[in-house]
């Protein structure tokens, strides 16, 4: 440190180890300024996308939970159904004593066909109103022994079961399972 350096110092104001600074030192230029601040613009910009992002984020997995679990609820409630109508097996769909706004009186898995409500109900019809513009449909159609993809025209021993949870015109969650007509004696 040069001679001229330490005179300044020692005639400083002094606290402890703490030198104050003279007038002479130089301040922040008006270009310092101008770039901090384009700086923190950005930082806050990129911040704010990124509270932006997980926010949708987290409502976009929220969405799928509830569209999962809709569609999980409606398989188990077709699950514990027959696979055919108790008095006419060869019955497709809901028969005419089947029909109604609720599913309360549905006998067998394909009287399911063509369900669809928004928002989802209940077996007994009650509404699922916290799901207000969110649709639950099902499909059913008899697919191939030999190829479960592919559609049959008459009753092979297969049942196909679509499920789809949508809100807006968007799919949030399709599922699809394969009851096979099980024999009496097993
Ligand atoms: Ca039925
Ligand atoms: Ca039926």
């Amino acid at each position: 440190m040069t001679e001229v350096t330490l005179s300044r110092l020692n005639n400083a104001p002094k606290f402890g180890n703490l030198y104050l600074r003279g007038s002479s030192c130089r301040g922040f230029s008006y270009v310092e300024v101008l770039l901090s601040t384009v700086i923190l613009s950005i930082l806050m910009v990129s911040a704010l996308r990124l509270f932006g992002n997980l926010g949708m984020s987290r409502y976009h997995t929220f969405r799928q939970d509830f569209a999962e679990t809709l569609a999980l609820e409606m398989i188990k409630e077709i699950k514990e159904l027959p696979y055919q109508d108790p008095v006419n097996d060869a019955e497709f769909g809901h028969g005419v004593d089947e029909q109604g706004s609720d599913r309360s009186n549905y006998d067998d898995i394909d009287d399911y066909h063509n369900w669809s409500a928004c928002p989802p109900q209940e077996r007994d019809g009650t509404s699922l109103d916290q799901f207000a513009n969110v649709t639950r449909s099902v499909a059913v159609r008899y697919v191939c022994a030999d190829d479960f993809t592919q559609p049959a025209a008459g009753d092979e021993g297969f049942k196909e079961i679509t499920i789809t949870i949508s809100q807006d015109n968007r799919i949030l969650a399709q599922h699809k399972y394969v009851i096979a007509k099980v024999p009496d004696q097993l």
